[in-house]
């Protein structure tokens, strides 16, 4: 007879909670962050050319730097919002697409046994005049709380600390075999185009809590996991981070745009753009006004509009009695929980276009109703919450500070509402355009470009005009796209400078980079000499992985 299994002994009393809830499932495959063994894993064969002589490059380099080899690459790449600006902090989806542009942290362990372990982590960058190579000590790290300095002109090693700040709260807060940092050589090959609301930091920040997870936990590391505390390392360089760049750029899916949500969980649906007849492109225009760091510049920008945001979310729900709301990072509601509520207080169901315009034009009468002016004094802003100008001075303005004496509720609110509908639409046609297309003609696709076209014109025109995000440069770009064929136009990203992107049919592509170079850049730029570098056509890109370099195929 076989003896009683010790799972099925009975129990001399009720086993405690944790163990009698069932055990937490694995998480599938492509939950995961993937470890990859060759380049076609990660870029299409069109890039392939020129990542294997980048990589042999990384690869040499880093020999000749630190007499040693590469022990893994940890790999994030930009992205581009083609929808949804400025709404992901206020919890609405979001549809970007990961570019194939990307930063590589490449990494080399040295272990304690090691005679060359010194307890030191070296960071250094390809671009070495640029970028200067910063000297850690693994014991300035030992409080993962440590600070980083974030002075007015932020080094380029913060992002990095960010990353590494990230890696050991969060690994010590959910792995119980987080061990130690070792020593470490590092050296960084970045190739998304900086101050250009492509989200170069997100990509630098992203690898390197990639690299130091990897370092100190298991390399098996959830997608999800990943996203969110890129989000929150990157808080400590001063702004209060949407989540958006950081969902596109690990959720990412070759060919694909992603839906990004964020409530109940961050998710990522994927929606493949490159079936239809004639092809969708994509092309994206530099301004080449750039969007200074953030933290520069993100309490009269970013910053401020995230706490307009919020404002116009608390002072709703209180207007309306819809109860509280769901509270974002500990600042206060979102206008995404107010819709929510109020339309669920109303029964204006959602799930299709007709219901989900009614309700969009509703919130709209109500946020113009509440508020009347497009300017409020803090003061005044104090009184409608119901709170003192102290109160509310140092609960929404604190941690990420702000200057402004005057905040507009009214028309960011509009912009914010307006836009998260717009993704919507956008999102449903482009599923039903590459569901559909294959079965169209050229001529029976042109409703379909146009009606997209319009949605990203809109988005451009309310993010301009409601959001004040975008700045002569960007219209005159956008404007110049459409007269050469572009369908539709809109900046990208944080705004204010940076780049936009235009909705192409494949057979204007060329007429529409060609109208820009003559009527943007040879007057504005002639020093340009790398002009395929600032206006280019993208395809989306997969995103985050890890590469072993052992066995790692060029
Ligand atoms: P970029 O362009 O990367 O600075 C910023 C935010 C996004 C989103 C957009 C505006 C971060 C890291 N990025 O993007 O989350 O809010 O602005 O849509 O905060």
């Amino acid at each position: 007879m076989l003896a009683p299994s010790p799972w099925t002994t009975p129990h001399p009393s009720p086993p405690p909670a944790y163990i009698s809830s069932p055990p937490p499932a694995f998480p599938p495959q492509e939950d995961l962050v993937p470890t990859v063994a060759s380049l076609s894993d990660i870029y299409s064969a069109t890039d392939i050319p020129h990542q294997s002589v980048r990589w042999s490059s990384l690869q040499e380099r880093f020999r000749a730097l630190y007499d040693r080899d590469i022990s893994f690459v940890a790999r994030t790449p930009g992205r581009v919002n083609l929808i949804g600006e400025h709404i992901d902090y206020s919890w609405f989806p979001v549809l970007p697409m990961a570019i194939p542009h990307d930063v590589l942290v490449a990494v080399a362990i040295i272990p304690s046994t090691d005679p060359a372990s010194d307890g030191r982590i070296i960071l250094s960058n390809v671009q070495a005049v640029k970028y200067p190579t910063r000297v850690f000590s693994t014991d300035d790290f030992t409080d993962p709380f440590f600070a980083i300095p974030t002075s007015q002109h932020i080094d380029w090693s913060a992002y990095f600390l960010a990353g590494l700040k990230g890696a050991l709260t969060f690994s010590r807060l959910c792995a119980t075999d987080a061990s130690p940092l070792p020593t470490m050589r590092i050296l960084v090959d970045g190739e998304v185009p900086t101050c250009a609301g492509l989200s170069a930091s997100s990509a630098l920040v992203c690898s390197s809590l990639l690299a130091v997870l990897s370092t100190i936990t298991t390399p098996i590391i959830e997608k999800s996991f990943l996203v969110n505390s890129a989000v929150i390392s990157e808080r400590a360089l001063g702004v209060n981070s949407g989540g958006m760049d950081q969902a596109a750029s690990v959720f990412a899916v070759r060919d694909h745009a992603l839906l990004i949500d964020f409530r109940p969980l961050v998710s990522a649906k994927p929606v493949r753009v490159l079936d239809t007849v004639p092809r969708l492109c994509f092309v994206v225009a530099n301004s080449l006004v750039s969007v200074s760091n953030r933290t520069e510049t993100g309490p009269d920008r970013y910053n401020i509009r995230f706490v307009e945001t919020t404002l116009a979310a608390e002072i709703l729900a209180r207007e309306y009695s819809v109860g509280r709301l769901e509270i974002r990072d500990g600042f206060g509601g979102t206008l995404r929980g107010f819709y929510d509520k109020i339309c669920e207080r109303n029964g204006w169901t959602m799930g299709d276009r007709e219901s989900e315009e009614r309700a969009v034009k509703e919130v709209v009468v109500k946020i113009r109703q509440t508020f009347s002016k497009d300017k409020y004094s803090l003061d005044e802003i104090a009184k409608m919450l119901g709170i003192s100008t102290e109160d509310m001075l140092r609960k929404y303005t604190t941690r990420f500070p702000i200057r402004a004496k005057y905040l507009n509720l009214r028309d960011r609110a509009e912009h914010v509402i307006e836009e998260s509908f717009r993704c919507k639409c956008f999102s449903s046609l482009l599923a039903s355009l590459t569901t559909n297309l294959r079965a169209l003609s050229a001529s029976e696709s042109t409703p379909y470009f146009d009606a997209l076209g319009e949605l990203m014109n809109a988005s451009q025109q309310s993010g301009s005009s409601k959001f004040e995000c975008s700045c002569p440069e960007i219209n005159e770009l956008c404007r110049i796209a459409q007269k050469y064929g572009a369908s539709g136009s809109r900046i990208t990203g944080t705004g204010w400078g940076g780049c936009i992107i235009s909705l192409v049919r494949a057979d204007r592509v060329n007429d529409v980079i060609d109208g820009l170079k003559r009527e943007y850049y040879a007057s504005r730029h002639p020093e340009i000499s790398q002009i395929n570098d600032v206006v280019f056509p993208i395809t989306p890109a997969n995103g985050a992985v890890l590469s072993k370099v052992n066995g790692f195929q060029l």
